[in-house]
């Protein structure tokens, strides 16, 4: 058993020592390491489960899926590079988190993108999202597919937003990336790149005042306990990533390669099924547990972030993308 101890992964060295652990274990069997921050019934774990038991049934249990949910293996950049090295083979992150090392998932990360969560997933199943998984492989790991992530809003312990104005003085926790604290930032708050993992008792003991994110990820992680504001602003639709090892993938047969991408590909149908149901059961869990709830002035949020669009939008990929993004259906 691997124990978050053991993998206290904190920095290069760290990663590296526990890569070592790691690599011991992991060598014994044919099992394949999957992580992910949610917990075992969140919607992205449960269609990773699913792919696993395909591809252990395909395979008469030549192949086994072992899930480490909940964080067990550390941050999510601490899996990226834990997967780029083959310490482990499957993470599934949100994009937040390859943000800044992978350019290309850039422009999914901008600010009212994507007109809604139809237009990402038809974006994403089409060539736009397999040139941005292929990219992956240009630093050690294979796109298998992205999965929903919904649209984040914001939530705090203070107050109700309705325009960028109520933002002034909130420290607004984001993912370790330069678009979502530059989002943050010109909504008029204070970004704070804290750690998934921390959040809760970010929130709890007042290090920050609000953060953003979907209502499944409100709800599981009790965050609406302690923060009693949600203000609709659907800023942000970017979606979750899977990604593997490239080495281990690449020291796969050519059949079972094909293999997981297929069940990678199928299950992301499974993961929107589960994800729809999620969305609607967190939703409502959160608002009869008494979170109040206001619709923000999107159209305030969408002026108040047209600067800092612009700004990315000065790389010439980066624009090329999102006209293409926007031609979409
Ligand atoms: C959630 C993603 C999770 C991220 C988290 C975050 O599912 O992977 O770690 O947001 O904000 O929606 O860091």
């Amino acid at each position: 058993m691997i124990t978050r101890r053991a993998l206290a992964v904190t920095g290069g060295a760290a990663i590296a020592g526990a890569g070592v652990a790691f690599a011991q274990q992991h060598s014994a069997g044919a099992a394949i390491t999957a992580v992910d921050v949610h917990p075992s019934d969140y919607p992205t774990v449960e269609a990773v489960r699913w792919m696993g038991e395909e591809i252990a049934r395909e395979t008469n249990g030549r192949i086994n899926f072992r899930l480490y949910p909940s964080g067990q293996l550390g941050s999510e950049t601490d899996t990226v590079n834990l997967a780029r090295f083959q310490v482990l083979d499957i993470a599934r992150v949100y994009l937040g988190a390859v943000n800044n090392m992978f350019p290309a998932t850039q422009p999914l990360a901008l600010p009212y993108v994507f007109r809604d969560e139809a237009h990402m997933r038809n974006v994403c199943d089409g060539a736009i999202g397999r040139e941005i998984l292929q990219t992956f492989e240009r630093r050690g790991l294979v796109g298998l597919a992205f999965y929903d992530s919904g649209m984040r809003s914001i939530y705090n312990a203070r107050r109700p937003i309705h325009t960028p104005d109520d933002m002034r003085g909130l420290k607004v926790r984001v993912p370790r990336a330069d678009i979502f604290m530059e989002m943050l930032d010109a909504m008029g708050a204070n970004s704070t790149p804290i750690p998934f993992g921390e959040v809760f008792t970010g929130l709890q003991t007042h290090l920050i005042d609000a953060a953003e994110n979907n209502w499944a990820t409100f709800q599981s992680t009790r965050q609406y306990e302690v923060a009693r504001y949600w203000s609709q602003t659907n800023h942000c639709c970017a979606p979750e990533a899977l990604l593997m090892s490239k080495a281990r993938y690449d020291s796969l047969t050519r059949a079972d390669q094909d293999l997981f991408r297929a069940k990678a590909t199928e299950s992301v149908a499974v993961m929107r099924g589960l994800w729809d149901q999620k969305q609607a059961t967190a939703r409502q869990t959160v608002l009869d547990a008494g979170v109040n709830f206001n619709e923000a002035d999107q159209d305030a949020f969408r002026r108040a972030v047209e600067p800092m669009k612009r700004r990315w939008l000065a790389n010439a990929d980066i624009a090329n993308t999102i006209r293409r993004i926007d031609a979409h259906v």
